[in-house]
């Protein structure tokens, strides 16, 4: 197998990620929901020590996310994800020794929280938005280019594939071309298969057994799978009883390869990490 890796240190805002293991990534979701009414303040001290939670487990990097891709969800302005997204971002640089990822499509939010000490974008769009390439680019950091097809809203009406690994790996070569044309180089670039976005089991199923086919582009594969319907559907669990099931595939993602875990578990994901370099660094 080849495992082309030009370098193994990814600068990321004031720090380095360090390639040449694998890492976890916590999921921060910041979107109000309807149900808790603590106001500003209160929320901002609750993920803030989630976000901390996260830390001491063993986290290297944080996803903060203002805009729900669920389904159904309803569209957030710019100015309204900027108002959810900054404080926290703010915060987390101040307080915490992480690296801070923004789950965001929208070039305003790139560039502000890039300003705010964000370390890497993370875009499920993959810079499709209008303005997105130029704002990534200008801010310097590191970008996430994920695979989906269409938007969040209409990307599960029937998905279909002739082979899923090679088009997914055809769509993110053309996602670094744009990257490339505007001055993002693929040094610069982390990819992503994008598990549940626009596939259905099969499909999601067969990508992940073939993943080791994306390395050929080059570049660290990150994997979000963590409570995802994949497991519920393989396993047949509700969304409260997938750590399991995703704990086996965080564990085959990095057998596999893989240098990055978004997860919301992150304790548990780091044993599965920490066992296996155990094992791999063995005599
Ligand atoms: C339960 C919990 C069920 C969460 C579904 C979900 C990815 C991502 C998301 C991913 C990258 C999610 C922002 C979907 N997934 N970013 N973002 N890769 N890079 N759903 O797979 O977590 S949100």
């Amino acid at each position: 197998m080849t495992f082309v890796q030009s370098s193994t240190r990814l600068p990321c805002g004031n720090r380095v990620l360090d390639l040449a293991r694998a890492h976890v990534m916590g999921i921060l979701n910041v979107t109000p929901d309807s149900f808790s009414d603590g106001g500003r303040f209160s929320q901002l001290d609750a993920a803030l020590k989630h976000a901390e939670a996260m830390v001491a487990a063993g986290a290297t990097l944080i996803d903060v996310g203002g805009e729900s891709t669920r389904p159904g969800a309803r569209a957030v302005s710019p100015l309204e994800e900027l108002e959810r997204v900054a404080p926290i971002v703010e915060r987390i640089h101040r307080e915490l020794d992480v690296i801070i990822s923004v789950d965001t499509s929208t070039p305003a939010v790139m560039r502000e929280t890039a300003r705010l000490g964000a370390g890497l974008i993370n875009d499920v769009r993959s810079l499709r938005r209008d303005g997105a390439l130029d704002a990534a680019a200008a801010t310097g950091l590191p970008v996430c280019l994920m695979h989906m097809l269409g938007e969040p809203g209409d990307m599960q009406d029937n998905p279909h594939y002739a082979d899923v690994t090679l088009e997914v790996g055809e769509f993110l070569e053309e996602r670094m071309a744009q990257c490339a044309a505007v001055g993002i180089p693929a040094e610069r670039i982390i990819l992503d298969p994008g598990f549940g976005f626009a596939k259905n089991l099969q499909h999601n199923l067969s990508l992940f057994k073939h993943m080791e086919a994306l390395h050929e582009l080059g570049r660290p594969l990150l994997v979000g799978v963590s409570r995802k319907s994949m497991i519920g559907q393989a396993l047949n669990r509700p969304v409260g009883e997938r750590l399991h099931g995703g704990l086996a595939l965080a564990a085959l993602a990095v057998v596999k390869g893989a240098r990055i875990l978004r997860v919301h578990d992150v304790a548990e994901t780091m044993d599965v990490v920490r066992m296996i370099a155990a094992v791999e660094s063995a005599e």
